[in-house]
């Protein structure tokens, strides 16, 4: 018995792994292993050898299943040891670099007034930002002698030396992109067009280049009620109120007889706006019915289409409906800036309100 014992401990402690020992323990103590086949012996011999032999057999048992369960779990352990010693984790790593970008206040004003309009059926209209006197001043009807074209207004590209033709211009505003867009489709037409424009201008609440939104609807019976049940529509939308009255000033502009600046009803308390509740009003844009000479310019008979027109400074609805006190978070490149007032990264504007992460 000592013989067996001895083999038994020896080859438990020089089994290499789990598979090894299971083998051993089915040789050792499994139901036909050599202890079981021993115990069945007990049965032939004589009860004084039984007394010895059946304790001392149970104990032999007791001591290899104890050996198995000790080297069981002395190879687990070495396991783990050499998984811990090739497997590391390096947790003083730098993380990985998250994306930093973020929408623009300004490109989801642009995205949120276009959906509005969208829903009222007007098409997004584009054209480009260098364009020339005609488009930008002439077809519109404004006159030469008009300040808005003047030096210091405008921007004037210059031309090669010797070149005489008129220069070329920075657009002031985009209704040049719907003079060409009512040459090209004619009417009845229903645009909006936003973009950048441009004005040598330059203090606390002018920037050089700024965004503005014009619209144009033209049709055989369009008039100013429409107009004014749209800009309703557009105000209550944009600023998420029910209900908000709307002032129309009478007022001037080339290219819109009659014209009219419109105000909204908002409140002021401790520096919060309020848009469609209180006595203040605000002005927010310009409108008025097209002018037949425009419209003639454009290529639309004044005698068969009329239409209204507006134009709407994005910047300045940027800052009223997100609070920005400052046009200068609109170009500064640090994000913290635009983080405070709630354009976290990676939030996207859908066009039907929400945001997609
Ligand atoms: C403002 C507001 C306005 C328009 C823009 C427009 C465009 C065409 C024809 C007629 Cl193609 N009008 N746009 C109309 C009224 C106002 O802008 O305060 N501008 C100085």
């Amino acid at each position: 018995m000592d013989d067996l014992r001895d083999k038994y401990l020896t080859l438990i402690n020089d089994a290499g792994d789990e598979a090894a020992l299971e083998e051993l323990r089915v040789q050792a103590v499994g139901k036909k292993g050599e202890i079981s086949l021993q115990m069945r012996s007990l049965g032939k011999m004589s009860p004084e050898e039984r007394q010895v032999a059946g304790p001392a057999l149970n104990a032999l048992k007791d001591e290899i299943n104890a050996a198995l369960a000790a080297k069981k779990s002395a190879l687990a352990d070495a396991a783990l040891d050499a998984r811990l010693a090739t497997e590391w984790l390096d947790v003083t790593l730098p993380a990985r670099p998250q994306r930093q970008g973020s929408i623009h206040p300004i490109s989801q004003v642009t995205e949120e007034v276009s959906a509005i309009f969208a829903d009222m059926g007007f098409a997004v209209a584009e054209g480009p930002q260098i364009d020339t006197d005609w488009y930008v001043f002439d077809a519109l009807n404004i006159p030469s002698h008009h300040p808005a074209r003047a030096e210091m207004d405008t921007f004037y590209m210059s031309r090669a030396e010797g070149d005489d033709r008129a220069p070329h211009i920075l657009r002031t505003h985009t209704s040049p992109v719907q003079i060409r867009s009512m040459e090209k489709q004619g009417a009845p037409i229903r645009i909006i067009a936003p973009g950048r424009v441009y004005r040598a201008d330059y203090d606390q609440t002018h920037t050089p280049m700024f965004h503005q939104v014009e619209g144009l609807c033209i049709g055989k019976d369009v008039s100013m009620a429409n107009l004014k049940w749209c800009l309703e529509e557009f105000v209550k939308a944009f600023f998420e109120v029910d209900h908000v009255e709307l002032r129309f000033r009478a007022s001037h502009f080339p290219f819109t007889e009659p014209s009219a600046e419109v105000d909204i009803q908002c409140s002021w308390e401790n520096g919060v706006l309020k848009v469609g509740e209180g006595d203040d009003w605000m002005e927010i844009l310009g409108s008025g019915m097209v002018h037949p000479k425009v419209l003639e310019n454009a290529g639309v008979d004044p005698k068969e289409y009329q239409g209204f027109a507006f134009g709407i400074g994005i910047d300045r609805l940027a800052m009223l409906k997100y609070g920005i006190p400052d046009l200068r978070a609109f170009f500064d490149s640090d994000l913290r800036w635009l983080k405070h007032y709630g354009f976290t990264p990676l939030d996207v504007p859908t066009l039907h309100g929400g945001l997609s992460k």
